[in-house]
């Protein structure tokens, strides 16, 4: 899948882009399936809510460690979206900073405070600030699910003060923020912020910069996403004084090769296989 001229002005206008009906429901299945394993798993990989529900599972695409996921590498690099972003970043040559994939638990999942990812990225030693992050919906999402939300434009913006917050009852550690005066004014003079609901399969490309927040789930229902943030391999990150762990600020800058678009399902079949 390559994007038109247009979608490609939309993500540069909005700071985001979102695609219906991408990946389909057999793909959907295969990766639904490997994230309820993911979540049996106990590893440094998965962050919890305060109730013990699992909210992140960090890491799934590469080919070591506890929580790899053969479903999930196969996802990174399906043409669908690895060619989008290649458009997106001007470059045939990108590599994953990181993948997570957030289980936001029904009831018990808790919300993420308004923030531009590279708030806090900036500390993590890139040059440029134009990473380019997919979010595959994994379930069909509605604002009652604790829906991400965008404020368009707001990319423009360039990076933005953020502070610690600790105030979050449900997750324990601090998330970095906007402070209040200043998203008050950005929200003024913006367009609203725009709830990222669908049917599961539904893709989103966002940039770094772009604003982002959501709220709890108040359904009964879990709200599953899967992000993928990619990056240049020319904007690979310098040394920093004590570097963030590999499963947020990845080392592995191999270029991604495009592979499969029935990547998905393949792995499927091999893990079958493999099993009988
Ligand atoms: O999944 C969500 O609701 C928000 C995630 C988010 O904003 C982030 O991880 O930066």
């Amino acid at each position: 899948m390559e994007l038109t001229k247009q979608q490609i002005a939309d993500y540069h206008r909005d700071g985001f882009l979102v695609i219906p009906n991408c990946y389909s429901a057999e793909e959907i299945a295969v990766l639904r399936e490997d994230t309820e394993r993911l979540c049996k798993v106990d590893a440094a990989e998965i962050f919890r809510e305060r109730s013990g529900a699992v909210r992140s599972i960090f890491r799934v695409h590469e080919e070591d460690g506890p929580v790899r996921s053969a479903a999930y590498r196969a996802l990174t690099r399906t043409p669908r979206m690895l060619k989008p972003v290649m458009q997106l970043q001007n470059s045939d040559e990108v590599y994953i900073a990181h993948t997570k994939v957030n289980t936001k638990s029904a009831l018990e999942g808790s919300g993420w405070l308004w923030h531009q990812d590279f708030g806090y990225w900036v500390h993590d030693g890139y040059e440029q600030n134009d990473m380019v992050t997919t979010l595959l919906l994994m379930s069909d999402t509605k604002e009652i699910h604790g829906s991400l939300y965008m404020i368009p434009g707001s990319h423009k913006l360039g990076l933005l003060e953020h502070y610690y917050d600790d105030s979050q009852a449900a997750y324990q550690l601090p998330q970095r923020a906007v402070e209040t005066k200043k998203l008050k004014e950005i929200m003024k003079s913006h367009a609203a912020p725009v709830p990222i609901v669908g049917k599961a399969g539904t893709l989103v490309l966002f940039h770094c910069l772009t604003v982002h927040g959501s709220g709890a789930n108040m359904s009964a229902e879990d709200r599953w996403q899967a992000y993928v943030t990619y990056n240049r391999v020319a904007n690979r990150p310098h040394d920093v004084e004590k570097p963030r762990g590999d499963f947020v600020r990845s080392t592995n800058w191999q270029p991604l090769p495009v592979e499969s678009d029935s990547g998905i399902l393949d792995s499927a079949r091999s893990a079958v296989l493999e099993e009988s």
